[in-house]
């Protein structure tokens, strides 16, 4: 495996948010594989297997988010970000981040405002059977609320940073990337969805393994689809309307 123990480009051209907690077998695969001019944000959500550590030591930059949850880390990670286009990406090696590069190049060029990539599993150890029928229903209700049509909520994306926090997202847990997606719609962003492999995770299930989890899951993603639509201080970064 190719070693990363470069320090982080002091100007980043794209930032990458690694939520991460306890993920330290996976964190080789992943920082291996942020594109090269990149920087890596590996948000540590309190660790106690020296993710922190190995991640600096790869040559990531580590912030640090005491309050525990998804949507808690993913937002200290875009509120530490500088770059003008930040992505996330999941650091548990189901998802490869160098598949963002076409994805920041649609959200420079102005293609669109928001790129999600849609999860194609590769073998069933990716993704458990019950995970999968909730996400088919939620991408259900996410597109009668939104219009997009959309399949999946998956946490590979990217956008422009300042308009992202112009959404004013308020989810810390599992709802965070579907408020993300629900507010761009309503603030007339174009949203696009591509497939990426989806791989079996490296390392201890959290979410979606667990009944705990997934049920979690689902009642942050209802509280979130039953909000009010919010007047959005976050315009559509670029002109033109939704289409996927
Ligand atoms: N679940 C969870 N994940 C967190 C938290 N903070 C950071 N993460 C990271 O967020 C990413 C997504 O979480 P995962 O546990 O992979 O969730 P999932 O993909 O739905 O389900 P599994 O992969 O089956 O656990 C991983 O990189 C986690 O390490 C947190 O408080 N809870
Ligand atoms: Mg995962």
């Amino acid at each position: 495996m190719r070693a990363v123990t470069t320090s982080p480009p002091a100007d980043p051209v794209v930032d990458v948010v690694l939520p991460c907690l306890n993920e330290a077998e996976a964190l080789p695969w992943v920082l291996a594989r942020i594109p090269s001019g990149w920087r890596a944000l590996v948000v540590d959500n309190g660790s106690t297997d020296g993710s922190a550590e190995l991640a600096r030591g790869l040559g990531a930059t580590v912030v640090r988010e005491t309050r525990r949850g998804f949507g808690a880390a993913c937002h200290a990670g875009l509120t530490a970000a500088t770059a003008d286009i930040v992505c996330f990406c999941d650091c548990d090696a189901s998802l490869d981040p160098s598949l963002l590069v076409p994805f920041v190049r649609e959200v420079r060029d102005g293609a669109a405002d928001l790129v999600l990539g849609r999860r194609r599993p590769q073998g069933r150890r990716a993704w458990p059977a019950h995970a999968r029928a909730g996400n088919v229903a939620l991408a259900r209700m996410l597109r009668r609320r939104t219009g997009l049509a959309l399949h999946d909520l998956g946490p590979l994306r990217a956008a422009r940073r300042e308009p992202l926090l112009a959404l004013g997202l308020t989810d810390r847990r599992s709802g965070y990337p579907l408020q993300m997606v629900v507010r761009a719609a309503d603030a007339g962003w174009r949203v696009t969805e591509h497939d990426v492999p989806y791989l079996p995770r490296t390392g201890v299930s959290k979410v979606t393994g667990t009944w705990r989890g997934t049920w979690q899951a689902v009642r942050d993603m209802r509280r979130v689809l039953a909000e009010p639509p919010v007047p959005s201080r976050a315009p559509a970064p670029s002109p033109g309307g939704t289409s996927s």
